[in-house]
This record gives C-alpha cells, structure tokens and sequence, in this order.
C-alpha cells in the first residue's frame, strides 16, 4: 500500500470523517478512495478554522484534521496553525515534503523547523515504513495533555512509496489524569472556608464535558461562576448564579463580584494574562486547577493548585465539598442570586437604549440583540471575530447549552471566524451556526464563503459593516483625518450573492427580524446565507477601569 493510502486508512481509524485540505498533497486523493470527506478551501488558513472547529465543538472526540501540499501550502497555513496554538485546540496538521533529496536544502520551507513553536508535537517522516509509527505518535499526543495541534510533514516522493505489508495500527488512546487527594482536600478546605468565593471556568470544562460537576459544584457552594471567552457556555449564562463570560468586555456582575472575592477558583483555564480575558484583580487569591502544570504560577500566582483532568478534578473536589457540608449547601444562594440579579438589571437598564435602538445607521447592539432573540439559543452555536463585533457581542450573548459559543482571543487573526462556524456546522449540522464579523474581518477570509456554498455547510454569516476599522478610530486619528486610512469599504451582500449563496443588505431597525428570518430559511433548505447589517461606527463597549 502507498504511504499516502496508509495515512488515510489510519485517519479512517481515528474516526476522521472530514479531511479539510487543499491541494497538493497525496492524502486527499487517498482519503477520498477510503471515503472519508474531502473539502477543500479556497486558502489554507480557512480549512484549518474549520479542523479546529471541529475537534472544539465534539470536545476533542472528533480531532480535526487538515492537509496542504509543501512549501506555499505549508507557508500559508502559518496563521491557521498559530491561532490553534494560541487558543489550545487539538487539531491534526498534515503538511506534504519536498521530496526528500530537497528536504531540507535551502531556500526549501521546512514543516518540521517552522512550525516547532505553534506545535506541541512536529515531525518529518523520512522513512516510508515509519508512516504508522509516526501517526500514532501524533494522535497519541493531540488526544492528551493540554491540546495543541500537532504536525506531521511528509514528503511529497515518501507519499508515493509503498509500506511494506504487515503494518498495523491501533487508534490512540485518550488517558486522563486527576489531582493530588491532598491537594484536593486543601482546596476544597479553602472554597468552604471562603464569604466570597468566586468559579472561573475554562475550555478544559469543555474537552472534559464536565458541565453538570461544574454546575453541581457551584450549586453545593452557592458560588458565582463566570468563564473565559474560551470557556463560555461550560455554565448556563441565564443561571441565577452566572456572572457572564469574561473578555475584553463583561458584565455588571462580573466586575464586581470578582473584584470583592476573596476566593477565586480557576478549574481548567491557564489564568494566561491578556486582553481579551478579563483581569484577575492584583493581590487575588487565587486556586488554579489545570491539567497542564506549566501554567501554574505563570501569570498569576496560585496560593493553591491542583493539576489534572477537569473532570475528575471537579469530581474529587465535589466529593470532599459534600463531606465537609454535610452534603447540602448552607443557604447562601438567595442572597447570592439576588445581588447578582440587582446588578445584571442595572447593567442591562443602562446599555438596553443601545440595544434596543432605533437609530440608522443601526446600533450592532440591536442587531446582535434582534439576533439573540430571534434564534433557538440552546440549538445555536455562534462566534465572534476580532475587532469590535467580539466586544459587542460576548457581554450580551447568554448561552443556555454546553458547546453552544466559540470563544477565542488568546491571538485574534481577524477572519477566524467564519471558518469556526463552517468547521461547527461540518460537525453539528443539526444546530445553525453563526458568525458575526466586522467588513475588516471579511477582508482576510471572505473567499470562503464561496466554500461553504461549494462543499454545502450552510452557516449564517452575520455581518456589521461600518465601512470602518472602527476600533481603530481612537489609535489611528491623524492617520484617519489625513489620509482616511480607516476605511473600507464594499457590498457585501452582493459578494454573497456572487458567489452563489443568499446575502441581504438590512438598514432599517425594523427589518432586522424579518431578514433573519428569511436567512435561517435558506440555511435550512442548504444555502448558507450573510446579513450585511450597515451599522454606525460604534466605540461603546461594556468595559470597567
Ligand atoms: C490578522 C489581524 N491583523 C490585525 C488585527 C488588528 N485588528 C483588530 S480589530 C481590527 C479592525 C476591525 O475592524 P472591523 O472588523 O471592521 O470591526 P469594527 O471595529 O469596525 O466593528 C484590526 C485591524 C487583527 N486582529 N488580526
Ligand atoms: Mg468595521
């Protein structure tokens, strides 16, 4: 058998369904002959949102997989590896070779050097027979331990060898490890012990599928809980005791319930210090369960720490809770639940004029308000992109199912977006998949759209074009007033239509719903569908100094 017809047959194994790719590379051709999907995008960087959409949306059950050929395909697909690297999503990278007497002679782009930074695990196979060895090496690495992509370059002349008969495969295993008991009990003494404590949830609440423990545990404890942009929808946002999400920009409650904690207890999240999560107030304590020891007093000291599986963390930690509560909580929840509630409304009184406005061009908090209430949350998974549309958006959209939002930010490539909705719908095609993004986002990866109408992954695209990076209006104003340089502009809508999918351009308050409506029709009946919403230049976001 061909090397390029091992690999596919292994990815068959692996359970892969869906082999993103784009040409040209040997492996796309094989995994069409074992019949496993083949999609193919317009660039590189698109069809590796999607893999990575695909392995966060089935929790890592299902590891996304892409394939692109050697030197330009491996150039280009820098940004798609990098964004998985900086958010941690498990995501197999398959890279063809120059062949190998050109290998590794330059100016021939090297796989395996390249991309040592943005991989947990990178290898060149050189040998034909050690295709297998090779792979489970690399699926044994992307289903344990902290998820990252990994990569595996194969050379363009070794995918056409043949592997001697006899070669066998076992698909890896998923191992899980839990915390230390002592530790354990330790941090279950202090969350008793705290007046205040205050959940912070990561995504390993998400790969662990560990939503009821979480949920479970904080009811024992009647502790707020709130999420990282990653870790949104791990608890039900309309829950009494949720804060909302953090990000860049976050609630009332948010704010500032963790600013008086005297507890705060991260359970699968990194605490990584950036802008788009919200800050831990200086002089914190903090108890940090993660399963990856290196972050650990990395960006935030922990007083305590336990390392290991979500899952089992929460579990230990909810057995050793009851014992010292005499299994039942201590009636704390209803005053919890109501000075959260008083805050939410006072939260949301002051921003409902902007999101429920009627002003033209149109408010992007009514449209994304108009959104939230005309969609079936709970059977909806939605994204943001980078630039304001994130910050607009993550404050207001209150999830009520697990895996039901795709936060990101830890880098922010502009365009992302859309192919994390594509990848969601490739893998919940039961759910209406939306991304909402800014006309600079459309910029990077607007040609894919012309893939989603292609390969039939009817998504929703939502659109606010303000013919402006308006985000950065305030950093940029002598260059704006000079020589206009934050403007774009373009009709999205019929670049929507062009390419052969349903696109609609709304300007008036009024019509937000109805064209909603008729979007969500044509996504059902198989043609995805982009609302270009034209919006004012907004710069208001839910921000507390
Ligand atoms: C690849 C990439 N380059 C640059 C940036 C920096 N950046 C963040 S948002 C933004 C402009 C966003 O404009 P738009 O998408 O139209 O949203 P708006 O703020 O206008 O609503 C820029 C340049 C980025 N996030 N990604
Ligand atoms: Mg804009």
């Amino acid at each position: 058998m061909k090397a390029a017809a091992v690999v596919a047959n292994i990815l068959k194994r692996e359970g892969v369904q869906f082999l993103i790719g784009y040409p040209v590379n040997p492996i796309i051709e094989a995994a069409a002959e074992v019949d496993i999907r083949t999609i193919i995008v317009r660039q590189e960087r698109t069809g590796l949102h999607m893999a990575d959409a695909v392995s966060r949306m089935t929790s890592g059950e299902r590891i996304g997989v892409f394939a692109m050929q050697h030197g330009p395909g491996a150039e280009n697909s820098f940004g798609g590896v990098a964004q998985a690297f900086g958010d941690s999503v498990p995501i197999v990278v398959l890279p063809g070779g120059y062949p190998r007497r050109l290998l590794n002679i330059p100016p021939n782009f090297s796989s395996f050097l390249n991309y040592q930074h943005i991989t947990k695990w990178a290898e060149q196979v050189i040998q034909a027979t050690a295709v297998p060895d090779a792979m489970r090496r690399a699926f044994t690495q992307v289903r344990n331990g902290r998820p990252r992509p990994v990569l595996v370059e194969l050379p363009y002349d070794l995918l056409h060898e043949d592997v001697p008969d006899g070669w066998t495969y076992t698909p890896a295993p998923r191992l899980r490890s839990g915390p230390d008991p002592r530790g354990v009990a330790e941090v279950a003494a202090a969350l008793v012990a705290a007046e205040r404590p205050v959940i912070y949830a990561g995504q390993g609440v998400h790969y662990a599928r560990a939503w009821s423990q979480l949920k479970e545990l904080a009811e024992l404890l009647e502790a707020p809980v709130t999420t990282s942009l990653q870790g949104k929808s791990a608890f039900p946002e309309t829950h009494p005791l949720s804060l909302g999400s953090g990000g860049r920009s976050i609630s009332k409650p948010l704010h500032e319930c963790l600013n008086n904690a005297d507890l705060i207890f991260g359970i699968g999240c990194s605490f990584s210090i950036t802008n788009y999560g919200v800050a831990m107030p200086k002089g914190a304590r903090i108890a940090h369960a993660t399963l990856d020891p290196a972050d650990i007093n990395k960006d935030v000291r922990a007083e305590l720490a336990l390392v290991g599986d979500a899952g089992l963390t929460l579990e230990a930690l909810l057995a050793e809770v009851r014992g010292r509560l005499g299994g039942k909580p201590r009636g704390r929840a209803a005053a919890v639940a109501q000075r959260i509630g008083q805050l939410k409304s006072e939260w949301l009184a002051q921003w409902m004029p902007r999101l429920t406005s009627e002003s033209t061009p149109l408010s992007p908090y009514r449209v994304i308000w108009d959104l939230l209430h005309t969609v079936d949350v709970p059977n909806t998974i939605i994204t943001h992109d980078a630039g304001s549309p994130r910050d607009q958006l993550s404050p207001f959209w209150e999830t009520t199912a697990p895996l039901t939002y795709i936060g990101w930010g830890k880098t922010t490539q502009l365009g992302y977006g859309l192919g994390l909705a594509m990848g969601a719908k490739l893998a919940a095609p039961e759910k209406l998949c939306i991304n909402v993004w800014g006309d600079a986002a459309i910029g990077f990866t607007g040609m894919d759209f012309e893939t989603a109408v292609r390969e039939r992954i009817p998504i929703l695209s939502v659109l606010l074009n303000n013919f402006s990076m308006a985000i950065e209006l305030k950093i940029m104003q002598v260059a704006t007033e000079k020589y206009r340089s934050t403007d774009i502009s373009g009709n999205y809508a019929e670049f929507a239509r062009a390419l052969g999918g349903y696109g609609e351009r709304v300007t008036e308050p009024g019509a937000i719903i109805p064209a909603i409506k008729r979007a969500i029709a044509k996504t059902k009946e198989g043609t995805p569908a982009l609302l270009e919403f034209i919006t004012e230049q907004a710069v208001d976001f839910s921000i507390f100094t």
